[in-house]
């Protein structure tokens, strides 16, 4: 007896979904880990024109006692900043911090629109695609390097991102 055509495809959808499924996890699957800290999905968005900035994302989950992020470098850019963005009244407010803190067990997400690093004075432009190394400096866990993809994102660009 032959299998009905129907029963087929419909397998043939569950596959693809899977194949899609594990793109994805691929994609999200650069993850890093120092003493207590996870970093996940580091990525920061292209720059637009001659714009020598740019914002830097990921997340961090503290499995351990309570730690802080104090600081980060690269060789792509002059500095990094760490800033908080927050909406002031009907205001977008850029604040510089001398830290991040970690506090225990929890996950902290530095995204567009709120927590975030930033480099300045960018050596050359990031196009999607690239990526560069960020080395991360935390208070107890030490020093760790991971790799920063640029990717390009909908949601955000670094044109409404000006200092
Ligand atoms: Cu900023």
């Amino acid at each position: 007896m032959r299998t009905p055509l129907w029963a087929s495809r419909r397998n043939l959808i569950a596959l693809i979904g899977f194949v899609l499924a594990l793109a994805g996890l691929v994609a999200e699957a650069r993850e890093y880990k120092v003493g207590n800290i996870a970093i996940a999905h580091p990525h920061a968005l292209p720059t637009v024109g001659d714009l020598g900035t740019a914002g830097v994302y990921m997340t961090f989950k503290n499995t351990g006692a309570a730690d802080r992020l104090l600081s980060a470098t690269t060789a792509a850019s002059s500095s990094v900043e760490i800033h908080n963005m927050s909406r002031d009244g009907g205001m977008m407010r850029m604040r510089r911090l001398d830290g991040i803190d970690l506090p225990a067990g929890e996950t902290v997400v530095l995204a567009s629109g709120g927590l975030h690093m930033m480099v300045f004075g960018l050596k050359a432009p990031l196009r999607a695609g690239a990526s560069f190394a960020l080395e991360l400096r935390f208070e107890n866990a030490g020093k760790m390097l991971v790799q920063v993809n640029v990717e390009a994102s909908s949601a955000a660009t670094n044109q409404n991102h000006k200092h």
